[in-house]
């Protein structure tokens, strides 16, 4: 047979038994079929001997290119195989994703946690340094150490959770003030706020056994009730409102000499008199003073050399002015019907 026309039989015949090839299987017995041990290539090679000498070069030329041929349609058809069940196994493992999202639950920020945030934001950007300490204390650091000893007519006035003689959950943050001033060895000024947990025997709607405080305290040279003052003000009108007036009255804390009350107008009606702030336009917000030398001295900074000053407002009130929030034991019950509607948009 004239090789062209071979080649062309070989070729069809083996085009024919690919396009009914399904499976490497199938694919399989047709390789079988041609390059096999008895297959239409090899039988084609065992010809060779019969081939004259000066033709055998180009024979095996011609056995040559049939043998890739066939080679290279086998190897397509492999390729087309693997495809094919690729695609086959993706669209059985296909991910639908016209389902909707499962509902997650998002949190909120704690009214609580904001005005805090928002005060320690205040602070540290004129240079103060935020402090936490524990929420159970000593009696020493809760009262001896601030001026209130045992037996101190003061001390009643403060209905407080001892745990035993010793310790108990403190009535005020100023145990932690009294730490950091121990703590600092060199006796170095301080400028501080601690915000934290407190807790007194109160409850009714407009006090909580438990309430968040804010105290600060500077601790300089110089330092004077005027620093106070400036500071205070700046404190109210930031969290208030620019238009907020601030009120100085005389006042009696053991641990500050002199000591203030601090009014400021009225956050509800602006100072014109209302319900809030029965009738008198003003509110009172917190206390303060310039500390005791002898609050100073039991903590081993010399009152000579240094002066300071301290401020300590409950802050629950400032949250719930601010969130509309009419009764303080909701702020610590963790109703989630009232933590749900202080929801991430109006955090950022
Ligand atoms: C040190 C020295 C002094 C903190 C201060 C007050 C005045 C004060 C009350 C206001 C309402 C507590 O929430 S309240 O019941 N606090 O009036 N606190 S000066 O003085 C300090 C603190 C620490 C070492």
């Amino acid at each position: 047979m004239e090789k062209n026309m071979e080649r062309e039989n070989i070729i069809k015949n083996l085009e024919n038994e690919l396009n009914n090839v399904k499976t490497k299987n199938d694919l399989a017995n047709v390789k079988a079929l041609f390059l096999g041990k008895s297959g239409v290539v090899t039988n084609l090679s065992l010809k060779m001997k019969e081939i004259p000498n000066e033709e055998k070069k180009e024979y095996g030329k011609y056995l040559n290119e049939i043998k890739i041929l066939v080679t290279n349609k086998i190897e397509d058809k492999n390729n087309e195989i693997i495809r094919l069940e690729l695609e086959a196994k993706l669209n059985s493992e296909k991910i639908d994703i016209t389902l909707p999202a499962r509902h997650s639950l998002k949190g909120s920020i704690h009214p609580m946690t904001r005005v805090v945030e928002e005060l320690e934001d205040l602070f540290v950007s004129m240079g103060y340094d935020v402090v936490n300490g524990p929420e159970i204390d000593t009696d020493l650091n809760c009262f001896t150490k601030l001026n209130l000893p045992a037996g101190h007519p003061a001390r009643d006035t403060q209905d407080t959770f001892y745990l035993d003689n010793d310790y108990l959950l403190r009535p005020h943050t100023s145990p932690a003030q009294v730490r950091t001033m121990e703590a600092n060895k060199n006796k170095e000024p301080l400028r501080i706020v601690c915000p934290g947990k407190v807790y007194r025997r109160d409850d009714d709607a407009t006090h909580s056994h438990q309430f968040m405080q804010f105290e600060g305290l500077v601790v300089g040279e110089d330092i004077s009730l005027a620093d106070l003052k400036g500071t205070l003000e700046l404190f109210a009108k930031k969290l208030l409102g620019e238009k907020t007036k601030v009120r100085f009255r005389p006042s009696y804390f053991p641990f500050t000499e002199p000591s203030c009350e601090v009014d400021v107008t009225c956050f509800k009606c602006g100072g014109k008199g209302c319900s809030l702030c029965k009738q008198t336009g003003w509110i009172e917000v917190l206390g303060a003073g310039v500390v005791h030398p002898n609050v100073l001295r039991m903590s081993g900074y010399n009152p000579e050399k240094y002066t300071g000053f301290a401020f300590g407002p409950g802050i629950d009130r400032f949250a719930m002015f601010k969130y509309g929030i009419t009764d303080i034991r909701q702020i610590y019950t963790n109703d989630i019907r009232f933590l749900e509607q202080f929801d991430r948009k109006d955090a950022e």
